[in-house]
């Protein structure tokens, strides 16, 4: 039976290596038993460039690579933090990137899948932040910068919206129901699936008497993660541990 997997929120990078370690192994022994894995934003905790080689993008490439020559259909989406990620590394891995927002039909349902940080409409001062450094000559812009200057704004960058985040109440950061409803009506789904929040939960509602759902996925821990998977029988939550 065909099964879809969903992940985000990984926030790999060289500083963290048992979570880097954690998803080579789900990468190994889990995504390789299903025949599509999702990774809806934020696989890595930042992304300056396709060009960057530092520990440890080789040897998730590798494994990524490995993962879709065994035959698993692999797809990005841009979370906040790698949205830089290109077709470059795409190739690479043997991915497909989507679009944030993107319509897909799973089993007869249609079903959108965002990263999530578009819904949080209450943010404002992260919306017009968003707008900036989405705009396409921004990233012209930064990439012609040498790695090390992309690096180190990067790292400013990321101080900024730590501190901003610390003065937010923590509602602001959360999803707007009306951006859900308003999504959902747009592309005509049932069925939201996104990360970014890092609050795992199901959340059933009706929009005019219909039933629809928003499925949130969680963040990555060192030896944790919540996935959910979709088969034909319907939306499983599972809980991926170092002891699975
Ligand atoms: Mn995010």
């Amino acid at each position: 039976m065909p099964e879809h997997l969903f992940i985000s929120d990984l926030h790999l990078s060289a500083e963290r290596p048992e979570v880097v370690q954690f998803f080579l192994r789900f990468i190994k022994q889990r995504a390789i038993q299903a025949d599509h894995l999702y990774i809806l934003g934020d696989l890595f905790d930042v992304w300056i460039g396709d060009d960057d080689r530092h520990t440890p993008i080789p040897e998730i490439t590798a494994s990524l690579k490995h993962l879709t020559q065994s035959g698993t259909h692999l797809y990005f989406m841009h979370g906040n933090r790698d949205f830089l990620i290109g077709e470059d590394f795409c190739r690479d891995c043997g991915a497909e990137l989507l679009s944030d927002p993107k319509p897909i039909e799973l089993f007869g349902t249609p079903t959108l899948l965002m990263h999530g940080d578009l819904l949080c409409t209450d943010d404002r001062d992260y919306q017009a932040f968003r707008r900036q450094v989405r705009h396409p000559d921004f990233a012209l812009q930064f990439l012609s910068l040498s790695l090390d200057a992309r690096r180190e704004q990067a790292k400013a960058y990321r101080e900024q919206s730590g501190e901003a985040n610390a003065n937010k109440a923590a509602v602001i950061m959360d999803v707007n129901q009306q951006a859900v409803v308003s999504y959902l009506t747009d592309y005509g789904a049932d069925r939201l699936i996104h990360g970014h929040t890092h609050r795992p939960a199901d959340h059933p509602f009706t929009i005019d008497g219909n039933d629809k759902i928003r499925h949130v996925l969680g963040e990555w821990h060192d030896d944790s993660a919540e996935i959910i998977s979709v088969a034909e029988d319907g939306v499983k939550r599972e809980k991926y541990t170092r002891a699975c």
